[in-house]
Parts: C-alpha cells; structure tokens; sequence
C-alpha cells in the first residue's frame, strides 16, 4: 500500500478521505490557499502545503504547485476527491508522467467520458440505453433541422464538452432552432474552447437516477446500486436517496448488467457513475462521471463498502474485497445538502459559526469539516456539511432525516435546514419519485 498520500481538495470531502487513509495506515498531506490556514483538512492532516492563495486557479486548480507539494513530501499518490482537478485528464497524466499514482481511472477514460458525444456513442456501442439524437456531432443548420425533424420537437442543443447542466439549450421548433444554434456554439466556444453540439429529443420531466460502478486490474465490474438525485435547483442537487423509490426491480437489474459489462468493455478502473434519466419506465444514459461523487455515503451506508477505501485500494493494483453476490443493499439512505446560503435568495452566505451542535444517534452520519468559531471563506462550494440518515425503511430514513435536522445546531450564519425539513415533510416527496423539476415548482408552497 501507499504509505504516503496528498489530498489535492479542502473541505467535508478533504476529511472524508483523511478518515479513509487514516483506517488504511496511509499518512496524508493536505494543500491548502491562504485562506484555508485554519481549515478542518489542514488540521486533521499529517503534514500540510500551502499552494497559493485564494483563487481557486492559484490554489486548489494549480497543477503544478501540487505536483511539486509532493515533491517536497514524498507523496506517492493524488486523490483529487470532487471538483477541482478530479475529472482533469491532462492532470491525471502530469502525475503518471512524475511516476506519482492519480487516484481515479486512467486518463484515456477521463477524456473519453469529458467529450459527451465520445461517452454516449461509447455507451451505445456497448449497449447501454442512450436519449434519441444526432449521431455524434452536428455538421450545419441543415443537419441540426434534419436531425430535430426526425426525432421531433422539443429537442436539447448541448455543447459536446459541457455536462453538469451548462451548455444546454431546449428548441421547441425549426425556427427556435435556427435562432438557438449560432448562440449556443458561441457559448461553447467561450465556455468550453469547443465548438462541438449534439442535438437529443428533449425529455419534459424525468428523474435523474446513476448507477454507481467500481473496477479494479483484476477482472471485477461491480456495481453498487443506484441513487435517486431527482430533488434539485439550478443543477444543484439538494437531497439524494439510495436505492430511487417506485422502479421495478428488474427494470434496475438490467441496467446494471448493461452498466458493468460496458465497464468490462472499456476496460475501466475505479469508481464511476453512470447518469441517466428515467422517464416512462424507460432509462436513457445521459453522461458518465469519472470521479468520487458527493453523494457517495448514501451508497456506502447502503452496501456497508467504504468506497474511499476501496478506491485507494484499486488504484494502488489491489482487489475488491467482495464480489458482485455478497453486495446486497440495506434499507433506505437520504443525504441533505447543507449548505450556507439564505433562506430567500439561496445566494451563498459567509461568516463565522458561533456556535455548532452536530446530531447523533441511531442511523446518523454527518459528513462536515466545521467547528465552533470556524469563518467560512466566500472564496469556495457553499457545502457545509451532508447530513446521511440510514434506516429500515425509506419511511424510517425520512423520520430519522428530520429528527437530525432538529438536533443539528449551526448559529451565526444563514442554512439551508428548513428547506430540508419542508421537502421531508411534504406529501410529493413522501410517495416517492419526484421528477428533476419538482422542487424550483413547488419551492414557494412547499
Ligand atoms: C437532459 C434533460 C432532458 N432531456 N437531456 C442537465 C445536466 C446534464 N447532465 C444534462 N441535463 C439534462 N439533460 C435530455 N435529452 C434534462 C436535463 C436536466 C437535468 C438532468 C438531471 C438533473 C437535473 C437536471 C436539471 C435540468 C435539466
């Protein structure tokens, strides 16, 4: 095993695998911006670097100054976490060019899956269900009109290397698209540096589910199940639930199958997601993610697999502990995204924390890197801290989700608590199932 790893992340995720190397008998090395001198993952850490200041690109997205961080240490590998340079392939491959181990897939599948057009026609090839569209990249106006007549409005223009939502625009007919196209391959443009569209039927309401995978160098693609990250804004999702209520059971098993033998197809290694929504009982592959997600813990919670722990473990050459038989799903998990923001405008809020009182008991984790007196910078994600209730049932979880809520104690700055307590308590959410727009629809009633 490494003896020897870099954090290259802050934050609740920064913790979450320092806990992870701790268990393993890893020391760690946390970087870290001038403002973050006092933060949780500096000082939970072996040894830390400070890597520049403030600005995420002279801080946390400056390749080089980590790379030479562990120079300094004598890390042998990077676990880049989420964000920042996590789903970065020329990164991955500045660190296998200074022998040091990238903890993630190799960098070929991190590129592969950064073009949406490349993953999705990857993912077709081996079978895997993918939303009706162009067949790759559009050419010209005519193409696009081609393309849209044939699968039929409302249509989606995305920009080939977007994802996560930005880039995207829905046409209703040939005019709209005539219009929409020019704008949108400018946007991508200045965005992406990549002028590349792809055009796919627009689905008007559906549910995000992902399928979470893991592989090692040994022949295993597992999969560990699905989570339900349908309650979102703007992109953001807000609250996620393993296993999504209300899908047949062999609908999901099919899928999983597709997932883990296009996984065996690639030749894939590590954790992934594969992202899909799910409309009419019909699943449509949308983009794979190459990295540990935030949601991971409801996953864990469910299969009792450390996923931090398991990742570290394959990158390093070694194998799944277990085997696709023995992981069987215990009932219900719901992550809540707390975030520091206001109540009313949901701007991101900044500030010093008074005082802080976590929950505890039965069925509770709180993933978090805050402290009583801790000044939260404006500079970063507004991610506070993910509240993870497990339970017999998804009744069970739910309770246990507002139960914590009600115990958790965070003064002096602005939260998203209530808005929590609102989606638990609300009847949409209780059956289960809610589509992607339900909750910017019914935020002012909830
Ligand atoms: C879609 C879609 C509807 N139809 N594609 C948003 C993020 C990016 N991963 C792709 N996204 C979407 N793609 C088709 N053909 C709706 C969305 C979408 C969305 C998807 C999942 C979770 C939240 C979302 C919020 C807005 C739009």
């Amino acid at each position: 095993m490494f003896d020897k790893i870099l954090i290259a992340n802050r934050g609740e995720i920064a913790v979450r695998i320092n806990r992870a190397c701790q268990e393993l008998g890893i020391s760690t090395v946390a970087v870290h911006s001038e403002a973050d001198t006092e933060s949780m993952h500096v000082r939970i850490a072996d040894e830390s670097v400070c890597i520049g200041p403030n600005p995420v690109n002279k801080s946390y997205l400056n390749a080089h100054a980590i790379i030479s961080a562990c120079e300094i240490t004598g890390a042998q590998a990077v676990h880049p976490g989420y964000g920042f340079l996590s789903e970065n392939a020329s990164f991955a491959k500045m660190l296998d060019d200074h022998k040091l181990t990238f903890i993630g897939p190799k960098y070929s599948h991190i590129e592969m899956m950064g073009d949406k057009i490349e993953a999705k026609k990857i993912m077709k090839k081996f079978g895997v269900p993918v939303v009706p569209g162009s067949e790759g990249k559009i050419i010209d106006e005519a193409d696009a009109v081609a393309t849209s007549e044939k699968i039929g409005f409302p249509v989606l223009l995305k920009a080939s290397a977007g994802g996560g939502g930005r880039g995207m625009k829905v046409v209703n007919n040939k005019k709209e698209l005539k219009s929409a196209l020019p704008i949108i391959k400018q946007e991508a443009i200045s965005f992406f540096g990549n002028d590349a569209i792809y055009i796919e039927k627009f689905i008007d309401s559906p549910r995000h589910i992902e399928v979470q995978i893991i592989c090692d160098t040994h022949g295993n693609y597992l999969h560990l199940h699905e989570r339900d990250c349908s309650v979102q804004r703007r992109n953001q999702k807000v609250l996620e639930e393993a296993l999504a209520p209300n899908i047949e059971e062999e609908k999901k098993q099919d899928l999983f199958k597709t997932c883990t033998n296009a996984m065996k197809s690639m030749g894939y290694l590590g954790l992934g997601t594969l992202e899909f929504l799910f409309d009419g009982n019909e699943f449509y592959f949308m983009e794979m993610n190459t990295r540990l997600q935030v949601e991971h813990p409801i996953t864990e919670m469910l299969t009792r697999i450390d996923l931090v722990r398991e990742q570290i473990c394959v990158a390093h050459g070694d194998k799944i502990f277990t085997n696709q038989e023995n992981i069987k799903p215990l009932g219900h998990s719901i992550e809540c995204r707390i975030n520091a923001e206001n109540a009313s405008d949901f701007k991101p809020s900044a500030g010093k924390i008074k005082m802080y009182h976590p929950p505890a008991g039965n069925g509770i984790r709180l993933d978090t890197f805050i402290y009583s007196g801790y000044n939260v910078p404006h500079y970063y994600d507004n991610l506070l801290a993910k509240l993870i209730t497990t339970g017999r049932t998804r009744n069970h979880a739910i309770k246990r989700a507002l139960r914590a809520l009600n115990e958790i104690v965070i003064d002096g700055i602005q939260t998203n608590i209530d808005l929590h307590k609102k989606i638990l308590s609300s009847p949409d959410f209780k059956n289960g199932g809610v589509a992607i727009n339900w909750l910017e629809q019914n935020i002012n009633i909830l």
